[in-house]
């Protein structure tokens, strides 16, 4: 089954918002396989966000991932990547649609409140970086059958 990873951001966090957005992709129908609460080193920063190392904003982005504990998840399900951008919603809150996440609670592009990968690569990279191969639970759900 597909996966993507998905990690709530140091204002959402703080916002308490992590039973919300838990709760958004879990009654969407997708599979929980993995989560944990961690602050997130200035090298993982740097090495997670390395494709935006240019961008005048890199030093900002890097100081505020770090700021303070993330919660990263992994989640499960067919077209879990590209589904999870869409319930995410646009980059820029100011942007995103009502009924998506960060047009919900977020109101400016520094602190729009989560990440989700944006392709089966990346996931596929930003799932190694942050979980090692047993932190990931492969388990069966009797309502698969409902939703699949
Ligand atoms: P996304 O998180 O939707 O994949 P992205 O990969 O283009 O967006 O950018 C990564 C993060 O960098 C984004 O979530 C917030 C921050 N960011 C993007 N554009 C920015 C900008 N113009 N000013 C400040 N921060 C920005
Ligand atoms: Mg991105």
């Amino acid at each position: 089954m597909e996966k993507t990873f998905v990690m709530v951001k140091p204002d959402g966090v703080q916002r308490n918002l992590i039973g919300e957005i838990t709760k958004r992709f879990e009654r969407k129908g997708f599979q929980l396989v993995g989560a944990k609460l961690m602050v997130v080193s200035n090298e993982l920063a740097q090495t997670h966000y390395a494709e935006h190392k240019e961008k005048v904003f890199f030093g900002d982005l890097v100081e505020f991932i770090t700021s303070g504990p993330v919660f990263a998840m992994v989640w499960a399900g067919e077209n879990v990547v590209a589904t999870s951008r869409s319930l995410i919603g646009k980059t820029n809150p100011s942007e995103a649609s009502p009924g998506t996440i960060r047009g919900d609670f977020g109101v400016i592009v520094d602190k729009n409140i989560i990440h989700g990968s944006d392709s089966l690569e990346s996931a596929e990279r930003e799932i190694n970086l942050f979980f090692k191969q047993d932190e990931i639970v492969s388990y069966e759900k009797q309502e698969s059958t409902w939703i699949y």
